[in-house]
């Protein structure tokens, strides 16, 4: 595996599920697998844990690890070809690349979504320079549209809890007082679409994903009626992708607080269980009394992000 954007780039999902499943019992069976090579990460956002994980499944395999925070230490990044370089950006990302390509064997990069403009983001243009200009295999730690080491997790854990062998799953769109990113909702819905699963998404108006996310999955309105019967709630805000009107991409055009997930919202579904990427925000997406509950599996979906990178770092490893 050279790249891993897609749920296309694992393959087949019951193959890698069953991986996920082998190094869980044995998180160290791999060891010898990552011995003298090098990951470097490379964070332009915050993180914990995308950045404790992912440290954590490159050492179970036997890997050295290097961090870089591009904006605490390393020199300002500029990213856009064509400019004069006068202001605060000391270096260009097109010989940072390069030269962080010499260090290391395999690269993750986070670097979300600026969320000003729908074309720069949706083309991909960092992790896609990443990708050209490193000479390296490279993975998404949550880039401008996909988070996929978080997707991959995520159907892990829905994976261990299902009770029946096709699962009703419902993604909610939840208040949120900044605008976050597209990328955990546009994941989280192509992986889904790939499992054995009965997806709805559910959103206010206006806060359509990109169809090539979305897919065939089924868009109901109501809440009240796409939580009926499901299994597994999965809650997370995402601002406006702009389709319906491209002048409000990245904008909060909902704050509606009836679509926070409380206890009379889980006594819509079929006694699910809570899901969210975390960060999360109680009081918005969340009420303290349904993240606590017994049904709420944010924890365990946490403690699966250190087996979805394992996957992919072993899968990395394996093609080098
Ligand atoms: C980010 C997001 O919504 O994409 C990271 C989630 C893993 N969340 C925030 O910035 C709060
Ligand atoms: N879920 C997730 O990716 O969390 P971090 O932003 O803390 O890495």
């Amino acid at each position: 595996m050279k790249t891993f954007i897609n749920v296309q780039d694992i393959g087949d999902l019951s193959k890698a599920l069953d991986e996920a499943k082998e190094i869980k019992n044995d998180r160290f069976k791999y060891q010898s697998l990552g011995k003298n090579k090098t990951l470097m990460m490379i964070f332009f956002n915050n993180s914990l844990r995308t950045r404790l994980s992912t440290q954590k499944a490159a050492m179970n395999l036997g890997m050295n690890v290097i961090v870089l925070d591009v904006n605490a230490g390393a020199w300002k990044l500029e990213t856009e070809r064509g400019v004069i370089m006068d202001g605060d950006k000391s270096e260009h990302l097109l010989e940072a690349i390069p030269v962080m390509g010499c260090y290391c064997d395999l690269i993750g990069v986070r670097s979300f979504a600026g969320l000003s403009d729908r074309e720069y983001d949706y083309a991909e243009t960092v992790l896609n320079q990443f990708i050209k200009y490193s000479g390296k295999p490279v993975f998404a730690m949550e880039t401008a549209t996909v988070h996929p080491l978080q997707a991959f997790a995520d159907l892990i854990t829905i994976e261990e809890y299902k009770n029946k062998k096709r699962p009703k799953v419902v993604m909610s769109w939840a208040p949120h007082c900044r605008a976050l990113p597209q990328a955990v909702p546009n994941s989280f819905a192509q992986w889904m679409n790939a499992a054995d699963v009965d997806f709805v998404i559910t959103h206010p108006e206006g806060y359509e994903l990109d169809p090539k996310f979305s897919g065939n999955a089924k868009i109901e309105y109501d809440q009240k009626k796409a939580l009926d019967g499901a299994d597994f709630i999965y809650a997370k805000n995402w601002s406006c992708p702009g389709f319906s009107n491209p002048a409000e991409y990245g904008k909060i055009i909902c704050k509606d607080m009836n679509w926070t997930i409380d206890t009379k919202h889980m006594e819509w579904t079929n006694n699910a269980y809570f899901m969210h990427c975390l960060p999360v925000r109680r009081g918005l997406i969340v009420t303290d009394d349904v993240i606590e509950s017994k049904q709420s599996l944010v924890i365990p979906e946490a403690a699966n992000r250190e087996i979805s990178a394992s996957v992919v770092i072993k899968r990395m490893l394996e093609s080098l």
